[in-house]
């Protein structure tokens, strides 16, 4: 009894999200968790095509996507609010080419961009400033991912139907994500892989 008056002692402490804040936040969990399931099936449609660095660049992201959402059901439950775990929308799970998936990629990311941005407009609205700054790290986040997923896109267009460019952008981006993934941090991580994959297909269009 006493731990319950205490817990509800320390609960009141905390200045709680309004209900609206929290019903936006419970929508972008939905969306973070749909993009980790959209990405996850892309992982599945590029492994079983023989596409392994792509499919592990899509695993990766996916583990990004679920991260995204983890944090915001942290920080909704931290708030005094109660994060919903609910149903999704199935993802796509059948692309014509690995270049339509990409665009998928890309497409979808433009999405969540502005998803973010109205949750930063409905905090602003509110005066909800702590929600507000906590939402700067998604801003962030997501102009990195929409520049990512368009420099990627640039490359493919560059490669075109060529199999020899897909060989060499399957090898590298695969070996761009285990790297990244074992020395370098999130935030340097994109900006590696894609120097590296602007050099490999600069030198491969050269030879040609
Ligand atoms: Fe959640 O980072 Fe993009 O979508």
């Amino acid at each position: 009894m006493e731990w319950i008056i205490f817990f509800n002692f320390t609960k009141k402490t905390h200045i709680m999200l309004s209900k609206n804040i929290e019903a936006a936040l419970n929508k972008q969990i939905r969306i973070e968790a749909e993009s980790s399931q959209t990405y996850l099936s892309m992982a599945c449609w590029a492994e079983v095509h023989g596409l392994e660095g792509i499919a592990q660049f899509m695993y990766t992201q996916s583990d990004e996507e679920r991260a995204h959402m983890l944090k915001l059901v942290k920080y909704v439950n931290e708030r005094g609010g109660h994060a919903q775990i609910t149903d999704l929308k199935a993802p796509k799970t059948s692309y014509s080419t690995f270049k339509e998936m990409f665009e998928a990629l890309y497409n979808h990311e433009i999405f969540v961009s502005e998803s973010i941005n109205e949750l930063v407009h409905i905090t602003f609205e509110e005066k909800d400033y702590a929600t507000h700054n906590f939402l700067q790290w998604y801003v962030a986040e997501q102009i990195e991912e929409e520049a990512t997923a368009k420099s990627i896109l640039d490359k493919i267009n560059l490669i075109g139907d060529d199999k020899g460019g897909l060989y060499l952008f399957d090898r590298d981006i695969q070996q761009l994500t285990v790297q990244a993934l074992s020395l370098l941090t999130q935030n340097k991580k994109v900006k590696v892989y894609l120097e590296y994959l602007k050099i490999t297909l600069f030198f491969y269009i050269c030879l040609c």
